[in-house]
Formats: C-alpha cells, structure tokens, sequence
C-alpha cells in the first residue's frame, strides 16, 4: 500500500491533510509503536514540502520506503544467573538503511527495549548519520535485558549469549554495532571477545572498544564533547558561548558524564545530574573533581545519583524528580527519550533558559518541541546535537579498516569540524524568517543525502 499521495497538492491545510494521511496510514502498518510514530511525525512535518515539490522523490515514494526497516531480526537470548536459573531475553537488531553506508548505530539493553523503540532509535540513527558527513546507514539493536544489579559474569554471560546469535549479521562492511543505554565499554568488551571467538576475526565491526585493542581515541567523550560543541555554536550564533553560565544535565552515564566535563573545562557551571529515581543539585557546581567521584560511582561501584549528597555537603538529593524545574542558561538532556514534558519545557523558558542541546535520542516530547520553537530559543535536536558519537565511531572505523590510529587532538579536531559542519548545515536548511529552525534544517540536511541515494539506487 502506498502511504504518500502521488501528487503535490498546495497550500498549508493541504499540506497538513497529507501529513496526517501519511501517519494515519503509517500507524495503522505499525501498531502501538508509539515513539516510532513519534519520531517520524517530527521528519515527515519537516519534510513534507520537499518531497512533495520534488517529482523523483514522489514518484519513488521516498517517505513509504524510509519508514519500512530493509530488515529486522528479532531473536531468543537463553543464559544462566549466578544461582544457575535459566533466563530468558528478547534480542533485536533493526537494519533500517544501508543507502549511504553499512548499518551503523548502538546497542541498548534496558528493560523497556521493544521492537517500536528501536525503530525510532534506527530511524533517527539514519539522518543522524547522513549528517555526520561520514559513510554511514542506520541501525539499533537491542534488548529487554537489565544490566542493573547484575554481577559482572552475569553480564558476561548475557552478552556472549546476545552475541551467539548477532554475530551471524553484522561485520564491517554490513553493520557496526556500538554502545547506548546499559552498553559501555564493559558490555562491548565482552560482546567483542565472543564475535571474534565465533568468527575467528579482529576487525572493526563494533565500535566504542577499549583504546588498547582497537578503540579510538576520545570515544566515550565524544557524545558529550560533541554536544556541548554544539551547544557552542548554537550560542555563537548570539556572539555568546558556554563560559560563566549555568546548567542544568540530566543523568549520569556516558553521555551525562562528558557533558559535564567539557562544559567544566569551557567555564561553565553545571548543577545538576540525575537518574530515573531522582536528581542531585549541587549549587556550587560539580566540578572536575566531584565528576571524578561521579565516574567511580557509576562506572566502578555501579552505585546510584543520590550517594552523591553523602559525600558532598550542601548538594540536595530531589527524590523522583527531573533537574528541568530549576533557573538555568543552558539545559543538557542526556538520559532518554520524552524526559521533557509540555510542563518542563515551560519552566526551563520561564526560569531562563534559552539554550537545550539533546545528548539523549528524542528527549522532548512534541509538545516541549513546539514550546521551544515557539519561544525561539536555541534548540538543538539529539540527531544534530548527539551526533559526535556515531561521529567518532565512524572515524573508528575509519582508524580500524587503515590499521592506524588517531591522537587525541586529532580526533578531538575532526570532532569539532563535524559538529560544526552539522551546524552550518542546520542553519542553512533551517532558516525561518530570520530564525534557525534546528529541527528542520537538522531533517532535511539529513533526509536530502538519504533520499538522493534511494532515488540513485533503484528500487529496494
Ligand atoms: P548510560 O546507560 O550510560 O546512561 C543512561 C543514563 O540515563 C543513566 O543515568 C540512567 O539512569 C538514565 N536513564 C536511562 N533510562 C532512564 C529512564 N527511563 N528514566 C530516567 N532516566 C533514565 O547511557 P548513555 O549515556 O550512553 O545514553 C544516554 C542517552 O544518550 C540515550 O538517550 C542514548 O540513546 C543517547 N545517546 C548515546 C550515545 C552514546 O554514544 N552512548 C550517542 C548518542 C546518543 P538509571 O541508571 O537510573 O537507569
Ligand atoms: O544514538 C547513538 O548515536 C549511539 N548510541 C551511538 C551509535 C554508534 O554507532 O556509535
């Protein structure tokens, strides 16, 4: 069944009738995947103009064929615990498209993994990676596994399990795995040791490895440097930058934590960090010192946010809250989709802050979108303003398949160049009456080099 009309028709309620058309026949293909309806809604609102001015783009039916996965495997992962019971997991992976590059996007293990949102992640994945510049498609796997709790050879084991089976997938010409929620530099180590026992290969199909056996340089920093370079730019558009203000993060793994390193080192001020049981406020700033401990905490003892306000006196632990109610300049999303309501978009530009740049993938609702788009701040959507980690796994790859390896600041300057490159992007697809429209121009710069090579490849 088709889902785009055939023909351009104009005006804005016309436009709209084939929006709604489009998702209401889009939806009814794909039932109760709600965040995946959600996330092409936001693409195809920006889009729609396009592709129905455009007569090879109607006619090879484009936005029908980027909503469809080129393939999908679901599959049964069986390991024992610690105490010999045999557990049962669910594990996917979702190639969504390989027009400009292998399958590239991370791996999430968390127990509110589910086929729909890993279909919005791999739909994301793909114009995030088209507007990385660098020759990648989209993908994201998963599963319902929860790492929380687990020992060490509990999470050996599930991985090796995940991985007897994924194995048979993905490799460095067809699909990339890498890390994301619940899967680090732990998880890929133990998920790399199994590949390579099964396939008899030391190669680059999975990024984010350790620097010592073919990881690059700057990769666990990468999303989080990357979006407060983001930020950076976005700010510099008003002949300001992070120095001297105050911020506000959520979370506290990977992406949380190289957020606030590096707007520590720019001069910023961050207050807050968080997890799904609650928020820490520390008014004097966590520094790189308190970060430090932050990084044993989560990444060694594998503890919670609140032992935070133990150790540092004066910090103040808000149970079951989110950071967004608090005065800020600057807001870093970094934990996970819809974390920002209508409500907290609110508060943030009511108490001042006129700058959100999206570690995490879809952080706002739609609602909180419109309030910031409404309020004409500075907002940066995750597929623009997180892309430097799939960034840099992409110059890992790059580093992987040339034998060699990058320094720091090499990497760190390739880094810089592609967030700004991004950013040049969005702003000249973006511009609304003197306003940049980050989430327009971030969909279209990024749907155009995805749409180009579908119309260029034929049909499949
Ligand atoms: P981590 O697993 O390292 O950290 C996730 C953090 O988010 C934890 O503090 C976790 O708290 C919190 N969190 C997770 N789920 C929820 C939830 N349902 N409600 C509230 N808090 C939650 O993951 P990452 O830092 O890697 O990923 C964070 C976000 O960034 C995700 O949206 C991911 O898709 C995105 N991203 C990650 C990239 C990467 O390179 N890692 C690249 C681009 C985007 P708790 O411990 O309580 O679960
Ligand atoms: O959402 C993301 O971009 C990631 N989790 C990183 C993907 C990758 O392949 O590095």
């Amino acid at each position: 069944m088709t889902l785009a009309a055939p023909e351009s028709i104009g005006g804005a309620a016309a436009l709209e009738q084939q929006i709604d058309g489009f998702m209401m026949r889009m939806a009814a293909q794909s039932p109760g995947e709600t965040e995946f309806h959600q996330a092409v809604h936001e693409v195809v609102k920006s889009v729609m103009p396009l592709v129905q001015s455009k007569r090879a783009y109607r006619e090879a039916k484009v936005l029908d064929r980027m909503v469809v996965p080129e393939r999908v495997i679901m599959f049964r992962v069986v390991w024992a615990d610690d105490a010999g019971q045999v557990q049962v997991n669910r594990g996917y992976r979702v190639q969504m498209s390989s027009l400009i590059g292998p399958y590239k996007g991370g791996l999430r293990f968390h127990p509110s993994v589910n086929l729909g949102v890993l279909k919005f992640l791999a739909f994301e994945q793909v114009f995030k990676n088209s507007l990385t510049t660098l020759p990648m498609g989209g993908a994201k796997g998963g599963s319902d596994f929860d790492p929380k709790g687990r020992s060490d050879a509990e999470v050996m084991r599930f991985c090796q399990a995940f991985m007897s089976e994924l194995y048979r997938h993905i490799g460095p010409d067809t699909d990339v795995p890498a890390g994301d929620i619940g899967v680090g530099g732990r998880e890929i180590g133990f998920l790399f040791g199994q590949y390579k026992r099964l396939t008899q290969r030391f190669n680059g199909t999975l990024t984010g490895k350790n620097v010592f056996w073919g990881g690059s340089n700057l990769r666990p920093e990468a999303t989080g440097y990357g979006c407060v370079y983001f930020a950076g730019d976005m700010l510099s558009t008003r002949g300001e930058s992070p120095k001297g203000k105050t911020a506000l993060v959520s979370g506290s793994g990977n992406v949380a934590q190289y957020t606030v390193e590096k707007l520590n080192n720019l001069g910023a001020k961050v207050i807050t960090m968080s997890d799904s049981d609650g928020t820490i406020v520390d008014a004097d700033g966590i520094n790189n010192d308190k970060l430090a401990w932050v990084l044993e905490l989560k990444n060694v003892r594998r503890g919670r946010i609140r032992e935070y306000v133990d150790h540092f006196k004066g910090a103040k632990y808000l149970a079951g809250k989110r950071p967004w109610g608090l005065p800020c300049d600057l807001a870093f999303p970094s934990a996970t989709q819809n974390e920002i309501d209508e409500d907290d978009a609110r508060q943030l530009v009511k108490n001042g802050c006129y700058c959100v740049s999206e570690g995490a993938n879809m952080p706002s609702r739609p609602e909180a979108v419109e309030v910031f788009l409404n309020a004409k701040i500075l907002y940066g959507p995750g597929k623009a303003a997180n892309a430097g980690g799939v960034a840099v796994s992409g110059l890992e790859m790059n580093q992987n398949s040339g034998c060699m390896k990058r320094s720091r600041d090499d990497v760190d300057a390739q880094l810089r160049a592609i967030m700004h490159s991004i950013h040049e992007n969005c702003v000249k697809y973006g511009q609304q009456n003197g306003f940049v429209n980050y989430v327009l121009g971030a969909n279209t710069a990024g749907f155009v080099k995805v749409a180009d090579a579908m119309v260029h490849q034929g049909y499949m």
